[in-house]
């Protein structure tokens, strides 16, 4: 196999037209369990999306595009190696087993999780940026104080490594040889900010200033992210230290449901990256292979569609949003300040009721 690239272009094993270097090196139903699980994270996707415009969910932060990036990921981990992620890694969340009800309860805002982060291994989205990587350091740092081999997993954007809490946690995280990855999708946006405003040097490259190793990956080549990631959690699980990987993708949707990308990029930006859809580079291999066992294509269509029917069915059974509730769970004790802010929503909320009379 090829040496992993750590500088220069990104380290990839699958072009965008299907073509693999070795396919006999690869095991087909890998390559198709990685297939299933992006084409079940798509769908996932899909169908919240939808779902936020038929007004059953607040917000929807879309995966699309993202998917090799998840999936090659979460799968070279084994399923008890706690992960942190942020708020779009649909694809760590269905591969840890999160139902599809759970999934939506955040986005729903009728909990603040939808899963028990204990027993599957999987910490809540977490939407503050970078605030999760001192606690996956943390975390880590307790692992290390244990003397498991497990290894801590905090999923980032471009975006949010410009935050001091994501640079304090790379810094402490070598200084202690804490056994975490830092797995960054640059998916070349932070909102409408393009990543190439605000870095002048690539994440990759600054890791090894914190004494990190660090990896560069096509992010939309599910198999090189997956052989990267494996090394990576590798070197980290035999006491090497922690390690960073940017994976280079793209956000081939909006931010969130709450945003129109066509205000601030342009289309042919965005067809080009289409030409290098994660999905459709497999299934050209799948095909050039002729990979598909009888009825394997058919019955996964079935079961994206079961995924659809699932979260449509979930998402209507969810009662109303307790939205006093939601200022019981900010603190520990309430404050006058809190207080207040309760009450101004009320008035908020009881303002609807007489533009409606
Ligand atoms: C500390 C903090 N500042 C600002 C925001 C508002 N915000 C939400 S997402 C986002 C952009 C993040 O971009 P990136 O880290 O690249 O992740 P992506 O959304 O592209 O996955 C911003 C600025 C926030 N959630 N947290
Ligand atoms: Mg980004």
């Amino acid at each position: 196999m090829q040496e992993f690239v750590t500088a220069g272009d990104p380290f990839r094993l699958l072009a965008p037209d299907g073509t693999l270097a070795d396919p006999q090196a690869w095991p087909a139903d890998l390559v198709r369990e990685q297939y299933r699980w992006m084409r079940l994270t798509r769908r996932l996707d899909s169908e919240a999306f939808a779902l936020q415009r038929h007004g059953e969910l607040g917000l929807w932060a879309p995966s699309l595009g993202q998917e090799a990036a998840q999936v090659g990921s979460i799968t070279a981990l084994r399923p008890t190696d706690y992960v942190f992620p942020s708020y779009r890694e649909h694809a760590a969340a269905l591969v840890r087993g999160v139902t599809p009800a759970q999934m939506l309860e955040q986005w729903r805002g009728v909990s603040g999780c939808g899963w028990d982060p204990a027993a599957l291994h999987l910490h809540a989205y977490t939407v503050v940026l970078a605030a999760h990587l001192p606690h996956a350091t943390g975390y880590a740092m307790g692992v290390q104080r244990d003397g498991t081999d497990e290894v801590v997993t905090a999923y980032f954007g471009d975006g949010a490594s410009s935050q001091g809490d994501a640079n304090e946690a790379f810094n402490w995280a070598a200084a202690c040889s804490a056994p975490v990855l830092f797995f960054c999708q640059n998916n070349q946006y932070a909102i409408s900010t393009p990543a190439r405003l605000q870095m002048r040097t690539p994440l990759h490259q600054r890791a090894r200033g914190f004494g990190l190793e660090s990896y560069l990956v096509d992010g939309n080549d599910v198999l090189a992210v997956h052989e990267v990631t494996k090394r990576a959690v590798e070197q980290i699980r035999s006491g090497g230290g922690p390690a960073l990987i940017e994976a280079v993708t793209y956000r081939m949707g909006a931010h969130t449901s709450s945003d129109d990308p066509t205000r601030y990029r342009d289309q042919a930006e965005s067809d080009a990256w289409a030409a290098q859809d994660p999905i459709v580079r497999v299934e050209k291999l799948l095909d050039a292979q002729d990979w598909w066992p009888d009825g394997w294509r058919a019955g996964l269509d079935a079961e994206c569609d079961r995924l659809g029917e699932e979260l449509r069915a979930a998402c209507q059974a969810f009662g109303t949003v307790d939205l006093d509730g939601l200022f019981d769970t900010v603190l520990g004790a309430p404050t006058a300040l809190l207080e207040a802010q309760r009450a101004e929503y009320a008035s908020f909320l009881a303002s609807f009721e007489e533009v409606g009379r």
